[in-house]
């Protein structure tokens, strides 16, 4: 086999229906159907070279050569493709994320996205859209949706067959617009694959989590259908909150807020008060998503550098799905 190079680019998405725990881990099927948003601002862009004469994976991170350890989990979804594609030789692989790492952005949605569309180029399969996200899928879960842009479903399905993200086939007539407040860049504490197990091993509430997330999934797709934004939005809020309340009453109980998530969620909460319609959702870290209408953007903008720094949050909107670039 000539060596090909592969490169494509994938954005990450904001979960506005959370996956939270897994039915299968080796093959991450989730326990519940979830519904994202891809971002534009934020993104992974990653080349694959099967090359024959490596004697193992090469993993450039961020200009950064990792170790054998650091690159396992990609290591290990490459031996996914090779198996897949029948391709014997190791990769060399170079990766650049605009995506703070591990902060609760979904830096491995956008990572394993890109990878997987890449590898799968480069080791000669042209897999479609669908057959994209169930590969990508066994990489991490919210990779899954990262395959497609705006407003993304992924029903969980019952295996590896009908485990898959797909467009949503309504979109709302609203801009939708989200504020995501970077108040930790750090590594967290607890991975999001630890954390959902955690909560599905020992919250007492996680079977009321599955039957609350499927009802808030038929009735968000009711939102959109009738061009409610504010119904959308508490959903969403309602979403989150539920599933943060997993980490909250797991054993050993634990929690991806801090002292400004609360006081984020407190100026959200004063907003509504004062007529604007504005909700948040956060991911597994501290950020949190202010969710909006561009139409209200300069008013929550406004109200927002009055408490935290311009450089403290960023704008993004709906992205696009995956992208091959060479
Ligand atoms: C999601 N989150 O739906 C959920 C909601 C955060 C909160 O980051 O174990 O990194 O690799 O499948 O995809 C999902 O965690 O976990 C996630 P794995 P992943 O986006």
């Amino acid at each position: 086999m000539s060596n090909q190079t592969a490169t494509a680019r994938a954005h990450t998405n904001i979960a506005l229906i959370k996956y939270w725990g897994k039915t299968n881990s080796k093959l991450t099927i989730p326990t519940t159907s979830s519904l994202s948003l891809t971002l534009d601002h934020f993104y992974t862009e990653t080349s694959v070279t099967f090359q024959p004469e490596l004697q193992h994976d090469q993993i450039i991170f961020n200009q950064k050569l990792l170790s054998e350890k650091q690159a396992r989990r990609i290591s290990n979804f490459l031996d996914l493709v090779r198996i897949q594609s029948n391709c014997q030789a190791y990769a060399l692989v170079e990766t650049v994320n605009h995506v703070p790492t591990a902060a609760g952005l979904a830096s491995s949605a956008s990572g394993f996205a890109a990878l997987a569309a890449a590898a799968s180029r480069a080791s000669g399969m042209d897999l479609s859209n669908k057959e994209l996200s169930r590969l990508a899928r066994k990489g991490s879960g919210s990779a899954t949706r990262s395959i497609y842009g705006g407003l993304v479903e992924w029903r969980h399905g019952i295996g590896d067959h009908s485990s898959y993200a797909m467009p949503l086939s309504e979109s709302p007539q609203w801009d939708l617009v989200v504020i995501a407040l970077l108040f930790d860049k750090k590594q967290k504490q607890i991975s999001s694959t630890i954390g959902m197990e955690r909560s599905k091993q020992t919250s007492p509430y996680y079977q009321d989590w599955v039957k609350q997330s499927a009802l808030d999934l038929k009735q968000i797709k009711r939102a959109i259908h009738h061009q409610d934004f504010t119904s959308f939005g508490e959903i969403v809020e309602a979403n989150a909150m539920n599933m943060h309340a997993l980490t909250i009453s797991a054993q050993p109980s634990y929690t991806y807020f801090n002292g400004q998530t609360i006081q984020a969620m407190e100026l959200v909460q004063q907003l509504r008060k004062q007529g604007i319609p504005v909700y948040f959702t956060l991911d597994a870290g501290p950020n949190l998503k202010i969710i909006l209408q561009r139409s209200n953007l300069a008013a929550v903008k406004a109200r927002l550098t009055s408490v935290f720094g311009q450089d403290q949050y960023v704008v993004v909107a709906a992205g696009p799905g995956i992208q091959y670039l060479k």
